[in-house]
């Protein structure tokens, strides 16, 4: 059977920041590949619709996958399996991914006959056998398989994450892959899931709180193969058990792998094992990202956080010493007002860290989306992107989008000031020498992409696909009952 592949495009609100490889649909194409189909691959992060109508008219797939990670990406999932349908009408079309993976009812109803099924959480075996048990409609008792007239149970999670092995051969144009100055970048897992319950998040209901690795060496081995001088780890915290992050960088020492690498993780993570990061940063970790979410007590209770400002605090002292550059993210939210915008710039200002600042969004599949309070201005879902208040905001909705962009405006600048000027010259310089050109181009977007103007004009475009929102129960669903996959969990207490 051909296969077509096809990741959707970039929101301009990222796509300054960066633009990585679309691993979770290499590693659906090589367990697809496996069973002996043919299989193409289309990220439209890189290459324009026109390509994947010249894929649907030459290469004349008869299966067509749609990776749905993101909310903001439905509309444009919708129009592109609606033609795909028109152009092929016997071909099977199925969407699957994480956000896929919590309104997939809602999916096949606005696509109607063009979508055949959403397959829900992990795609890797589900696929396969949907596509092993085609033509006949089998498919649509298969666990995790959501489809028009049926269903099967929820999935298992993965037992064996060794195995997976990304098709990287069959994303083209590589190098348009990067994150910051890490250009070109490669991206990599060593884990996934979390154990936390943080209420705003949808990594943990996704995996059940269940947080499985990769062993060492096979890890080292998948690294090896890449051919990126610098590598995004995936993991949505890494190194939640150190010695799987000793025992890597063991045998990254032996093979004498040399790369540099970017990674997310907790600041209590960071805290408790500061030799790990200490060898980590020897090896070629330069950059880590910390989930700090917020600068108040309250704020970090509300989430659940699991941690506080002190030991926030104490994490970034740390990941100084040891010589990291950090990014860390603080949530905005809807509520604030120009004292507490500028309260948060003051901050930001004082310490040498990155800080992005990001607007608090509630999405399916998270707890706080349904909380009995919530109540939503708008169901359009290109404005779930983190970028954009979708609850009421206290200031008016265009002074909320100035404040939000002039602070993360003065943000931006201050890693642009004389100091952050000489770095960024002197890396940029070495990277157009070298032909690498996202990072620059990137410098200069910024005040194209974050504008007051445009953020707020987005309200006003035409809905075709409405979000639906959640039903108002007196006692919402927590816990288990919010997991993609059948419970297995190994929470953190
Ligand atoms: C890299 C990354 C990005 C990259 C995307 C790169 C890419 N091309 O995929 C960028 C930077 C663009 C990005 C942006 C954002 N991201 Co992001 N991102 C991640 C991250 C860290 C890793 C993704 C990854 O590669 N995972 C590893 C692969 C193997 O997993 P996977 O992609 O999920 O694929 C599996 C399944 O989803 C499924 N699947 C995927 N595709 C398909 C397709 C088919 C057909 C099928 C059947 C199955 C399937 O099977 C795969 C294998 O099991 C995840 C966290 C994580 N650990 O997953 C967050 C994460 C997915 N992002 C998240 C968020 C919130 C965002 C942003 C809103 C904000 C932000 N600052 O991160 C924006 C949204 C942009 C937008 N368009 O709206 C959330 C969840 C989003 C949600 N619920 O909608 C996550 C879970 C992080 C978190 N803990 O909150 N992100
Ligand atoms: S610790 Fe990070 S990944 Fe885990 S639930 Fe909280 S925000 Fe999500």
């Amino acid at each position: 059977m051909k296969v077509l592949l096809v990741h959707p495009s970039t929101l301009m609100y990222s796509e300054i920041f960066l633009r990585l490889e679309p691993l979770g649909l290499e590693l659906i194409a090589q367990s697809v590949r496996q069973q002996g189909h043919e299989v193409r691959l289309l990220d439209l992060q890189v290459f324009s619709h026109k390509a994947y109508f010249d894929q649907l008219r030459g290469f004349r797939p008869h299966a067509i996958g749609f990776s749905l990670n993101y909310f903001a990406n439905v509309p444009e999932i919708i129009d592109l399996a609606i033609s795909a349908r028109k152009i092929l009408p016997k071909s099977f079309i199925f969407v699957g991914g994480h956000s896929a993976s919590f309104i997939p009812e809602n999916i096949l109803e606005h696509a109607q006959e063009a979508v055949d099924c959403v397959i829900v959480g992990e795609g890797e075996l589900t696929t396969a056998q949907v596509l092993e048990s085609l033509p006949s409609a089998s498919f649509k008792k298969l666990p995790g398989v959501v489809a028009h007239d049926g269903g099967g149970p929820k999935p298992d999670l993965i037992s064996d994450m060794n195995d997976l092995k990304p098709a990287r051969d069959l994303t083209r144009k590589r190098n348009k892959y990067f994150i910051g100055g890490f250009d070109p970048c490669a991206s990599i897992e060593f884990a996934r899931g979390c154990q936390w319950d943080c209420s705003f998040c949808s990594a943990w209901t996704f995996y059940g709180r269940k947080y499985r690795t990769v062993a060492p060496e096979i890890a080292a081995e998948n690294l090896a193969a890449i051919s990126e001088p610098n590598v995004f780890i995936t993991d949505d915290v890494a190194f939640v058990y150190p010695e799987q992050g000793f025992a890597i960088a063991g045998e990254i020492e032996k093979r004498n792998i040399r790369k540099r690498y970017y990674l997310e993780t907790r600041a209590d993570v960071l805290l408790h094992n500061p030799d790990l990061f200490g060898y980590w940063r020897k090896l070629g970790l330069t950059h880590v990202f910390l989930g700090i979410e917020a600068i108040d007590e309250e704020t970090l209770m509300q989430f659940r956080k699991r941690t506080d400002t002190d030991r926030n605090f104490k994490a970034l002292e740390a990941a100084r010493k040891i010589g990291l550059v950090v990014a860390l993210n603080i949530i905005a939210d809807p509520d604030w007002d120009e004292n507490r915008f500028e309260a948060v710039r003051n901050w930001a200002i004082k310490v040498p860290e990155v800080v992005h600042l990001t607007v608090n969004t509630p999405y399916p599949g998270t707890e706080v989306w349904h909380k009995e309070t919530l109540e939503l201005t708008t169901l359009d879902y290109r404005l779930y992107d983190i970028q954009h208040a979708v609850r009421p905001t206290r200031l008016p909705l265009k002074k909320f989008y100035e404040e939000l962009v002039n602070t993360q405006g003065v943000l931006n600048r201050k890693h642009l000031g004389f100091r952050g000027l000489w770095d960024v010259f002197g890396m940029a310089t070495s990277l157009t020498l070298h032909g690498h050109t996202n990072f620059i181009k990137m410098l200069w977007k910024f005040n194209k992409v974050y504008n007051p103007e445009r953020q707020f004009a987005d309200h006003d475009r035409e809905i075709r696909y409405k979000l639906t929102p959640p039903a108002q129960s007196a006692s919402p669903p927590t816990g288990k009952a919010l997991y993609v996959h059948r419970a297995q969990g190994n929470a953190a207490k």
